[in-house]
């Protein structure tokens, strides 16, 4: 170790011990979990960045404190790798392992072992980027990073407040910045104003739409919207909702994507303003997640989700690919999660290969990345589309032979500037979709008539152990707990187009349970059963467990 001061870490490590009764694990966004138990995380967390980025070449390895769509008292915090992706998954584990080192002698130990595991040449430069959304445990935990990057000697640039998207945007701006791969200005400025320039081009031509309602989830989105709707001004009129982002317990809370998403209705602060046919969308709490929704005409609740919007984008990529004389040249492919509405997958799948991978953004976007254009969505609105390099110089050097074909191509090509290549962001999300409808001239209810989604139903169940619950096949099945597997089943077989399967989420101390069927009240009633046989599979009985669950 030589060039680590050795007493600067030990002395900066002994201020962020380790409290001895926790275990943290990085799941499927990073840690996460209670805000004030994660001081110690936060600190080798900033520790491990500037290892990643000396084993990087100095390259900039990026920070986000977020707990996105949790509860406002939980964080967390992530790790960005310099083009802009998540953290490379062997170095998860070293993750894991660094944040439970007990001592801050262990903790010496541990970061030893990983520089020597790695092949970490620690006379390299280390350059780290952070950020942090608006919670109010968000400030200490960013000075507890700061003494991290101080204690391994990195070189630090504070991103101040902003959404996960544009925090990984800077990683990929700052490592290609005066590079023949520049992916733009290393500035927030400079994101929007890309994102929206591109935007105005491709509805330049089209009528103004109606206005759009846009619930920022009380959380760090606001600020991103107000930029957006600033920007674009008549181009594109946005009323936004839901942006106390200093009232204590707001964030989330009853607004954003993952309630309208989970609990499948409004907001309730939209209840008397949406009018039936206006369409609406809500970002989460740290703006990588967006799901749209309306009133029809009864007034009844239709939820545009992650899927839908895979199916109206992929729709459009495709026409322009064909119009653009590129067909032959340039594939376009799905990605989904087990969560994909059976019905999103019949629909997409007789028109494009549809590839299904476990949850988490780092599974669909490597999966994407496989595609010439790979479209990734999540139902709950996480997703983008990846262009790849030999796509992006097939765009521009194709010669197009007619005006027709030379539209299309000025459309692709506008695609890959709007949209955001390292990671779902709900705001360039927004413009991709609100580009589509213009140019579709759809409306909510037109999007919407794509295809029919089937009932579905999304349950938590709080266990002891959600660790005992393991599974294969893209998380379709369960392999342990033995034998649970086998009772959904024969309870699945009992109903119409029934389906269901449970995992452990990654990101919150719960199994979920999703089940879907031909009528709303046999999916929930499926979902309820599944959810009881969980609970039961724990340890519970009748006299404990929850009311809903069968
Ligand atoms: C994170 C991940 C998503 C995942 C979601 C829920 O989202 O980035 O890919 O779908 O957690 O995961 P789980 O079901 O394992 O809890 P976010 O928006 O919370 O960062």
């Amino acid at each position: 170790m030589a060039t680590l001061e050795l007493n600067l870490l030990s002395n900066l490590a002994n201020k962020h011990s380790k409290p001895p009764y926790l275990r943290f694990q990085y799941g499927t966004a990073g840690f996460r979990t209670l805000g004030a138990n994660l001081d110690s995380v936060l600190f080798r967390v900033g520790v491990l960045a500037g290892l990643r980025s000396k084993k990087q070449d100095g390259k900039t390895i990026g920070v986000m404190v977020t707990a996105s769509h949790n509860p406002e008292p939980d964080n967390g915090v992530k790790l960005v790798d310099p083009r802009g992706e998540m953290l490379e998954a062997a170095w998860e584990a070293h993750a894991t392992t660094l944040s439970n080192a007990d001592t801050t002698e262990e903790l010496l130990e541990v970061i030893a072992n990983i520089i020597q595991v790695a092949k970490i040449d620690i006379s390299k430069p280390a350059r780290v980027v952070y950020a942090r959304d608006t919670r109010p445990s968000g400030e200490a935990l960013v000075a507890s990073l700061e003494d991290g990057l101080r204690a391994v000697g990195a070189e630090a640039r504070n991103a101040g407040v902003t959404t996960t998207p544009v925090l990984h945007y800077l990683v990929r701006a700052i490592n290609t910045k005066s590079t023949t791969e520049s992916y733009g200005e290393d500035s927030e400025d400079g994101y929007y104003e890309k994102m929206c320039g591109a935007y105005k081009k491709l509805v330049a031509n089209r009528p103004l739409p109606p206005p759009l309602i846009v619930d920022c989830a009380n959380g760090v989105g606001t600020f991103a919207a107000d930029r957006v709707k600033d920007i674009l001004g008549s181009t594109l009129p946005i009323t936004l909702v839901n942006t106390a982002t200093t009232t204590v317990g707001a964030l989330n809370n009853a607004s954003g994507a993952d309630f309208v998403k989970t609990s499948q209705r409004l907001p309730p602060s939209l209840s008397d303003t949406l009018k039936p046919g206006e369409r609406a969308c809500s970002l989460d709490g740290d703006a990588d997640r967006l799901i749209y929704f309306y009133l029809d005409e009864s007034g009844t609740f239709k939820m545009l989700d992650g899927d839908k919007i895979a199916a109206l984008v992929a729709s459009f990529i495709v026409e322009q690919v064909k119009l653009a004389g590129l067909e032959n040249k340039v594939r376009v492919g799905i990605v989904q999660t087990a969560y994909a509405n059976g019905a999103s997958t019949k629909y997409l799948s007789s028109r494009l290969p549809v590839k299904c991978v476990a949850t988490g953004v780092k599974h669909l976007h490597h999966a994407a990345e496989h595609y010439p254009i790979g479209v990734y969505f999540e139902a709950n609105g996480h997703g983008t589309v990846l262009f790849s390099p030999e796509t992006v110089r097939t765009l521009e050097t194709h010669q197009p032979s007619t005006p027709a074909q030379s539209t299309a191509l000025n459309y692709l090509i506008n695609l890959t500037q709007l949209i955001n290549q390292t990671v779902g962001d709900a705001l360039s999300d927004m413009l991709l979709v609100e580009a589509v409808l213009a140019h579709k001239s759809y409306s909510a209810v037109e999007w919407d008539g794509l295809y029919s989604d089937l009932p579905n139903r999304l349950v938590k169940v709080v266990v002891a152990d959600r660790n005992i619950f393991q599974t294969q096949d893209a998380e379709r099945r369960l392999v342990s707990p033995p034998g649970l597997q086998a009772k959904i089943d024969e309870l699945v077989r009992r109903y119409d187009a029934g389906r269901s399967f449970v995992r452990p989420s990654g990101t919150e101390d719960v199994v979920r349970v999703y089940a879907e069927a031909m009528l709303k009240p046999l999916a929930d009633e499926l979902a309820f059963r599944v959810a009881g046989l969980v609970y039961d599979e724990t340890g519970g009985d009748a006299f404990t467990r929850p009311k809903e669950f069968l």
